[in-house]
């Protein structure tokens, strides 16, 4: 049995959490949503006729950015004819983007949804056409059976007609990836070391996020970005909640999250397993981050 410690990242996204992560967003190290947004910005207007009388919903959907970028192409007369479904577990991010949206395009129907995407897919309304999205790479953030069983599940909820954007990191070099993750003004520590207060107001536990310190490295083996939290010194906690005792020796880890990086033929695999076929391609020209477009096998 491993005896890793380990948290799992959905325990990152209380107000505070995404909030750090908005703000990991704009970091000059933090390439992905800028080149996201970016590929967003060129497929947009394809999407203006696309979307008419649909559901655009968002899993995952954090803060309203990337999002915006879509619906600012879309123009206020076809906005009026869709609704927007944020579905998202952080109940900040689904009441801040709901906010933001309604002043914004007063004509837009939005229901956002607090829900877990791994689990509660069913609560997502699925009589309209629908057009999914997936952005930020979250989807590095499952291992690989996760990864197929989200993938499975959406093909599951998705009609023939509906459509499924999904943005994946691609692999490149070390250098770029542990950068990412290990930004000059310590965001990603801070937003790393913030599960703990999570973790300590569910489970009313005293673990002290100063005995910590950040640990983002790329394992290439695993083609991931493996983030960490280090132990500083010798320590034992208490999860009060659960009764619990935890020892901590000093370089002892508590493993916070995966970041998985991407090939193309991966892609492709995964979405021939999944029952899904890849129906457009988009990516930028250093092809650092694609985003993809899936559509159910007619057989499904
Ligand atoms: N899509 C946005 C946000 C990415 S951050 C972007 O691209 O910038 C990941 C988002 O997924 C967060 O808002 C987090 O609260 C949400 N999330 C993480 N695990 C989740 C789960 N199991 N179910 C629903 N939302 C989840
Ligand atoms: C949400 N997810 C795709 C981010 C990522 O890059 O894996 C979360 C994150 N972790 C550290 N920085 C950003």
């Amino acid at each position: 049995m491993s005896s890793q410690k380990a948290i799992p990242s959905k325990y990152f996204y209380d107000a505070r959490g995404s909030k750090l992560f908005e703000h990991i967003c704009k970091l000059p190290e933090y390439y992905l949503t800028r080149i996201e947004i970016s590929i967003l910005e060129d497929i947009a207007p394809e999407f203006t006729q696309i979307l008419r009388h649909k559901d655009l919903v968002e899993l995952g959907s954090g803060a309203d950015l990337k999002i915006r970028t879509m619906l600012d192409s879309v123009g206020r007369e076809s906005r009026a004819t869709l609704r927007y479904i944020p579905v998202d577990i952080s109940e900040s991010a689904i009441s801040n983007a709901l906010q933001s949206l309604l002043e914004l395009y007063p004509e837009l129907e939005v229901l956002g949804i607090v829900a877990d995407f791994t689990c509660q897919l069913n609560v997502i309304p699925s009589h309209r056409p629908a057009i999914f999205c997936f952005l930020g790479s979250t989807i590095g953030n499952f291992d690989k059976d996760e990864t197929m069983l989200f993938l499975r599940n959406v093909a599951e909820a998705m009609k023939l007609e509906d459509r499924l954007l999904i943005g994946f990191d691609m692999v490149k070099s070390q250098e770029i990836l542990e950068a990412a993750y290990n930004d000059s003004e310590g965001v990603t520590a801070e937003f790393n070391k913030n599960i703990l207060n999570v973790v300590n107001g569910s489970l009313h536990g005293n673990l002290d996020p100063c005995a910590f310190d950040h640990l983002a490295f790329y394992n290439e083996k695993y083609q991931r970005i493996e983030m960490h939290l280090k132990a500083n010194c010798d320590f034992s906690a208490r999860l009060k909640a659960l009764d619990l005792e935890v020892e901590f020796t000093a370089g002892d880890t508590i493993h916070t999250e995966i970041s998985r990086k991407f090939k193309r033929e991966e892609i492709e695999e995964l979405a021939f397993h999944a029952g899904l076929r890849i129906a457009n391609w988009h990516t930028d020209s250093e092809e650092w981050f694609s985003l993809v477009e899936m559509s159910c096998h007619s057989e499904n």
